[in-house]
């Protein structure tokens, strides 16, 4: 079986490309990011039918470039070759299932197709479209899609359980996502309900200059002392001293997920002798693919929250709910802007779910054909499959 290698600036482009060599059933095989773009590998229906058939191979077109599976040297070699071989497979299943889907149940093709271009990934708008009753058109599956969102998120149903039971809470996340701005909007909160002296702010930002800085200035505002700690022993011999507060807020200082600093830093939170909790920042304007980084990166032990930040800038919210349900995470905060305290409100499930939505309206530019759902739906199995072993399929 021949198998040809497509490249584009984006997974649209190298469907196209694939589309247009192979034909509207070609079977894509694997899907991955590459340097400079998307790479794709897929054969042609007949090519595929042709080996299952024992058939002898179709003489390929010359202008294709094909690539072949190297021979395996050792047992490792095997197990990568056979791992290879299951998400193929995977991905024909999955194309094959939505080929038939899509003939079948043109109005669940449909709900799909809206969904996908809202910006949700593949996998949650299967999960989505799956529960949806067979007999709604177009319209009222997205409204039932919607209302099956709003329920699965996990919402903080009242400021209480954080302003008015208190406690040690530290903002966690990347660089610049607004961990200092999102802590001082909530430390504002903090004083206006119980005044300066119950609330003690802490920053981990000790070695860049300036970051410690930038707290003192809301601290001074609001009245509250700035404790600045720069390993695990500080952090301790400062919750100690600090115990007689009622809420102490810990911004920490931002780093890439990437960075192998940040278990050491969440190590560090994790080790206190009082439970320290920790809320993290998302930024609505970052892609799903690196939201999901974030929160393998910053998860630890568990999470006992989140805020979406940015909200203000970001073109649609589905990238960040969509993580937040994968990873089952409580929604906490969202952030609306630089203005401190104003620019935060307590979470708000149908508004976040009703501003993703907003998007469809905006999105035709990232519609897909009906011909292009199976091989969407194949490139995301192969994704969940690589990323289930562990590795970075794109
Ligand atoms: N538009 C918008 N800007 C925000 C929001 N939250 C924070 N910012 C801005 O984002 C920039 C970075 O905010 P910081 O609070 O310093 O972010 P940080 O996570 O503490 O950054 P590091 O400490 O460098 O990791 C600042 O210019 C903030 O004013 C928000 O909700 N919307
Ligand atoms: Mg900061």
């Amino acid at each position: 079986m021949k198998i040809h290698r497509f490249n584009g600036a984006t997974a649209r482009e190298a469907l196209g490309l694939v589309r247009e060599a192979l034909g509207p059933d070609a079977m894509i095989m694997s899907n991955r990011n590459v340097d400079d773009g998307v790479e794709i590998l897929a054969c042609s229906e007949q090519e595929l039918f042709s080996v299952i058939d024992g058939a002898p191979e179709t003489a390929a077109d010359p202008r294709l470039a094909d690539t072949k599976l190297a021979e395996p040297q050792s047992s490792e070699d095997l197990n990568v070759v056979m791992d290879e071989i299951r998400a193929m497979r995977g991905a024909l299943e999955t194309q094959l299932a939505w080929s038939g889907q899509r003939q079948r149940s043109p109005n669940k093709a449909g709900i799909l197709k809206e969904l996908l271009s809202m910006g949700f990934s593949a996998t949650l708008a299967r999960q989505l479209t799956d529960d949806i009753p067979a007999e709604l058109d177009v319209e009222q599956g997205l409204a039932k899609a919607k209302e099956m969102l709003i329920g699965e998120l996990s919402v903080l149903g009242n400021e209480d359980e954080l302003l008015k039971d208190g406690g040690i809470y530290a903002l966690i996340g990347p660089t610049g996502v607004g961990k200092t701005t999102t802590t001082a909007k909530l430390a504002a909160r903090c004083v206006m309900r119980h005044g300066p002296g119950k609330l003690a702010l802490i920053t981990t930002d000790s070695y860049r200059i300036g970051a410690h800085e930038q707290l003192r200035i809301y601290g001074q505002i609001l009245g509250v002392m700035v404790h600045s700690v720069k390993n695990e022993q500080a952090l301790q011999v400062a919750l100690e001293d600090l115990k007689s507060k009622h809420m102490i807020l810990i911004d920490t200082v931002g780093m890439s997920q990437r960075d192998q600093m940040v278990a050491e830093h969440i190590a560090m939170l994790s080790g206190t002798k009082v439970p320290v909790k920790r809320l993290l920042c998302l930024s609505s304007t970052s892609t799903i693919e690196t939201l999901n980084e974030v929160v393998q990166a910053y998860r630890g032990s568990g999470l006992d929250g989140c805020i979406i930040t940015k909200m203000d800038e970001a073109a649609t919210l589905s990238n960040v709910l969509d993580v937040v349900l994968r990873h089952k995470l409580r929604l906490c905060y969202m952030a609306t802007g630089q203005r401190v305290p104003e620019d935060l409100q307590l979470a708000d499930a149908s508004l976040l779910v009703a501003r993703a939505f907003q998007h469809r309206k905006s999105a035709s530019a990232t519609r897909y054909k009906d011909s292009e759902l199976p091989a969407v739906m194949a490139a995301e199995a192969v994704r969940t499959e690589a990323s289930n072993r562990g590795h970075h399929a794109g």
